[in-house]
C-alpha cells in the first residue's frame, strides 16, 4: 500500500484517525491489513470483529436512515408531509400548506413555484436539530404543538375564478379540524371552539382572498397586519372588463373590505412603492389601513414600529400576510414586483419578533417566484420567516431585549 494512501485514510478526521488506531489495537493487526479490510467490508466503527468478511446490515451498524439537512424528500424543515386535504381523520395544531397560485399578477409571473423554493429554503431547518432559535429561546418544532407539511392545493392553472374558489375551499377544510391541541384561537371563533393555525406558502398575493373569505366563516372580521412594499388596496387595474379581471395580487385587499371580511384596524409595514398620486393613500385608508413607510424604520426605529402595529390591531384576531417584496431586492430578489429601498431581512425578522402574543389567527409569505433567485436567497429568507412565524404563534409575549440569556453569558464569561 502506498504512504499517500495511508496517510489519505489517516487524514479523515481527527475522530477517524482515532478509530484506526483503536481499531488497529482492538484487532492487533497492521494497519494495511485494516485498510484492506476495511475496504472488504467496513471493520470500522461498533465492533464488528470476527464478523469482518460478512455483509454488514445499516441497522445494525449505524442506526436509523436520518435525513441530512441536503437530503430527503421535500417537506418544509423535513416535518412529516401529509395530503391533508384528503385525509379527513388527521388532526394537527399549525398547517403548513403551498398554494401555487400565480395568474393573478401584473408584472413577473412564476411565484406557482413559491412553495417548493421556500420548503427547498428550509432543509436547514429540522425539528430535532437546528430548529432552536436563540433570539426567541425556544424550538418551535419542541414546544408542545403538531406542526406538519399539508403539502399544496391542487389550483387550476387556467380559471381563476375555479382556482380562488379551491384555495378558499382547501383554507375551509384545513382550519375547519379540531386541533390536536390548545391553540387559545377559542375565545376569538364564532362557534366557540378551538382551531387549528395555518401558515400558506404562496403563490401571488391573490390567494389572501380566498384565506380572508375562509377566516371570516370561522373568526368574522379580522385585522391584517400587512408587510409588503405595496398597498394591494387598488380598487382596479386600468382596462378591467370582467368582474374576475378585479381580482389581482394588487387588488384582493379592495375587494376583501368590500366584502366587509375585515375589521377596520389593520395596518401595512414596509410601504414604498411608486402610486397614481395622494388619492392612492386616502383610498388605502377607506379600505381600512394605516401605514408604516419603508423610511419610518429610521426615524422611528424598530421599537416604535412594533409599538404601533400592536396598538393598531390590540386584542382582535389577527392575520399576518407577508410579501417578500417588504424585503429589499438586494436581499430576496426572487419576487414578482421588485422595489428598491426595502427592509433588510434582520429588520423584518425582528419587527415579526415584536409582534408575538397577538392573537395571531393565521400567516403567509406569498410572492417567491424563484425563477428570479440567486443562490437560493430568497427561498431561505422566506423559509426563516415561516420559522419566525411559527415561534411567534407559540412564544406568549415578544422576548425582550432581543437575545434571551444574553446577560448570563456575559456574567458567565467574565467569571
Ligand atoms: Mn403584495
Amino acid at each position: 500500500m502506498r504512504l499517500a494512501t495511508k496517510l489519505s485514510v489517516l487524514a479523515l478526521s481527527t475522530a477517524g484517525a482515532l478509530a484506526h488506531l483503536h481499531e488497529q489495537e482492538r484487532l492487533g493487526i497492521e494497519l494495511d491489513e485494516l485498510v484492506r479490510l476495511q475496504a472488504e467490508g467496513g471493520v470500522l466503527g461498533n465492533g464488528v470483529g470476527e464478523d469482518i468478511k460478512k455483509p454488514s446490515r445499516w441497522l445494525e451498524k449505524y442506526g436509523p436512515q436520518y435525513d441530512q439537512p441536503f437530503s430527503g424528500p421535500l417537506s418544509f424543515s423535513h416535518l412529516p408531509y401529509h395530503t391533508c386535504l384528503e385525509q379527513e381523520a388527521l388532526d394537527y395544531d399549525i398547517a403548513i400548506i403551498g398554494m401555487p397560485f400565480d395568474t393573478g399578477v401584473t408584472y413577473r409571473n412564476g411565484a406557482r413555484f413559491g412553495p417548493y423554493a421556500i420548503r427547498s429554503g428550509s432543509r436547514r431547518q429540522r425539528a430535532s436539530r437546528e430548529g432552536y432559535s436563540m433570539a426567541w429561546g425556544l424550538n418551535p418544532y419542541e414546544s408542545g404543538l403538531k406542526i406538519i407539511d399539508c403539502g399544496d392545493v391542487p389550483v387550476s392553472p387556467f380559471d381563476n375564478a375555479l382556482a380562488v374558489d379551491q384555495l378558499e375551499v382547501a383554507y375551509n377544510t384545513l382550519v375547519g379540524r379540531k386541533p390536536t391541541h390548545i391553540t387559545g384561537t377559542q375565545p376569538l371563533g364564532k362557534d366557540g371552539v378551538e382551531h387549528p393555525r395555518i401558515v400558506s406558502l404562496g403563490g401571488d398575493h391573490t390567494i389572501v382572498l380566498p384565506i380572508l373569505r375562509s377566516l371570516y366563516k370561522t373568526y368574522g372580521p379580522i385585522s391584517v397586519i400587512h408587510f409588503d412594499a405595496h398597498l394591494d388596496t387598488w380598487p382596479a387595474y386600468a382596462g378591467t372588463t370582467s368582474p374576475q379581471s378585479r381580482v389581482t395580487h394588487g387588488t384582493f385587499f379592495y375587494l376583501a373590505q368590500e366584502e366587509g371580511l375585515m375589521s377596520n384596524t389593520s395596518i401595512h409595514a414596509g410601504i414604498r412603492c411608486k402610486m397614481n398620486g395622494i388619492e392612492d393613500l386616502e383610498n388605502d385608508a377607506s379600505v381600512g389601513f394605516k401605514l408604516v413607510s419603508a423610511d419610518d424604520i429610521d426615524d422611528l426605529g424598530i421599537p416604535e414600529v412594533i409599538k404601533r402595529i400592536r396598538e393598531r390591531v390590540g386584542d382582535s384576531p389577527v392575520y399576518l400576510s407577508l410579501d417578500i417584496d417588504v424585503i429589499d431586492p438586494g436581499l430576496a430578489p426572487a419576487t414578482g414586483t421588485p422595489e428598491a429601498g426595502g427592509w433588510t431581512t434582520r429588520e423584518v425578522k425582528r419587527i415579526i419578533r415584536g409582534l408575538a402574543g397577538l392573537n395571531f389567527v393565521g400567516a403567509d409569505v406569498v410572492e417567491v417566484s424563484p425563477a428570479y433567485d440567486h443562490a437560493e436567497i430568497t427561498g431561505i429568507a422566506a423559509a426563516d420567516i415561516v420559522h419566525d412565524f411559527l415561534s411567534m404563534m407559540m412564544a406568549p409575549v415578544a422576548p425582550e431585549g432581543g437575545y434571551p440569556y444574553a446577560s448570563e453569558r456575559q456574567i458567565t464569561d467574565e467569571l
